[in-house]
């Protein structure tokens, strides 16, 4: 998937035709009232959300999006044509940012959503409104104003119910390919994963849910080592983390906690991405002795941070698809839980709508 996460436009509203400056022209009458009509309106340009989308991609080809100006005004009071407004469609999820201030300027999100980026420039009035007891025939009508334009940022957070995190070459990337019909790049080294990935698991009898698989994290994510947390901005409206850890690594708990303290440490979101419910796979059980799993299984158990939220613990392998639907089911139950009390406390905020429309656009 060519996946484009982050653009930086330039929006430029149309301008307000100016008002016109005209006088009756009939027969017998030398000197006739003002008849100078009003400009138009600028157009707007306004973003619009098209859940058929799911890139930023077409961006790429276009950076700057003017909108039509607004006529000028006509003698015998004819208003001069309003400029049509521009409309950029935008995929679900398109946060816009001002360029300059980095302030959050509008959170995209439900199919159809509207918002007006730059406002047209108000046409001017014609000369027929500046009629005065002392000035029969003015000369004057005003300018259109100018239409308002500015640099924004639209960064796409992906919609997933399930995001992945792990360190590096845990199989985060394996387990995608192999529980959905996304394929993507497979490799024995760190940091294969450059960009986001999303892929539908379908469960059948309609049930179906969308899984990010991002970049691998390693210590030191929080200032920027190795690919950086960025990336967690794409899970952060994730119901459930799934962290994948290998197994096969002699201190799974050791690269559990590291995954853990670097989340705990993106304080973008509104509540730490760690207070999110989540399960652990752990991942190539292929690879140990039964005695080295069963021991490393026990470790990680005993994790205060698992203990204490009775958090599931499955043993997996990516690579013999042992265990994998046990996983499957154990992720599903876990965002069934989730979407009972979402809808509870009703904050689902239109995510489950949303996520029916991403998987259409997936499939
Ligand atoms: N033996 C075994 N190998 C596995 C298993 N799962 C993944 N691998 C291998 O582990 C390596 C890393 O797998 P990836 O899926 O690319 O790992 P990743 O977590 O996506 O890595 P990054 O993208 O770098 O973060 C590959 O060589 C896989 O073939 C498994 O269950 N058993
Ligand atoms: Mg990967």
């Amino acid at each position: 998937m060519n996946f484009v996460d982050e653009v930086e436009i330039h929006v430029m509203a149309g301008d307000g035709g100016r008002g016109c400056v005209s006088f009756r022209h009939e027969k017998f009458v030398p000197k006739g009232g003002p008849d100078g009509g009003d400009g138009g309106d600028g157009g707007n340009v306004v973003l619009k959300v098209n859940p058929n989308l799911n890139t930023l991609s077409s961006f790429r080809k276009r950076r700057i999006y003017r909108a039509v100006n607004g006529a000028p005004g006509m003698g015998a009071n004819r208003h001069g044509k309003s400029g049509k407004d521009l409309v950029i469609p935008v995929p679900p999820g398109t946060e816009v940012k001002d360029k300059d201030t980095g302030a959050v300027l509008a959170d995209l999100t439900q199919p159809g959503e509207e918002w007006v980026a730059a406002r047209g420039g108000k046409g001017g009035l014609g000369n027929s409104h500046f009629v005065s007891a002392t000035r029969q025939a003015p000369r004057y009508a005003q300018p259109g104003l100018p239409g308002e334009e500015r640099h924004i940022v639209l960064e796409l957070k992906l919609l997933a119910d399930v995001g992945l995190v792990g360190l590096p070459n845990a199989g985060k990337s394996t387990l995608l390919s192999v529980v959905t019909s996304a394929r993507p790049k497979i490799a024995n080294y760190p940091f294969t994963t450059l960009v986001p990935q999303l892929g539908v698991v379908d469960l059948g009898d309609d049930r179906s849910f969308v899984i990010a698989d991002i970049p691998g994290l390693i210590e030191g994510a929080h200032t920027g080592t190795g690919m950086g947390i960025e990336f967690l901005r794409h899970i952060e409206r994730t119901k459930v983390l799934l962290f994948v850890v290998d197994v096969s690594d002699e201190d799974p708990c050791k690269a559990f906690l590291t995954v853990w303290n670097e989340l705990e440490r993106f304080h973008r979101c509104s509540s730490p991405l760690t207070e999110k419910p989540f399960l652990i796979a752990l991942n190539k059980m292929d690879i140990p002795s039964k005695e080295e799993l069963q021991e490393r299984l026990g470790a990680i158990k005993k994790l205060p941070q698992v203990s204490s939220s009775a958090a599931n613990v499955v043993c997996i392998s990516a690579a013999t698809h042992e265990n994998i639907a046990e996983l499957l089911k154990t992720v599903q139950g876990l965002l069934s839980e989730y979407s009972t009390q979402s809808l509870d406390a009703g904050q689902d905020g239109g995510q489950s709508e949303r996520f029916l429309e991403t998987i259409t656009v997936l499939h």
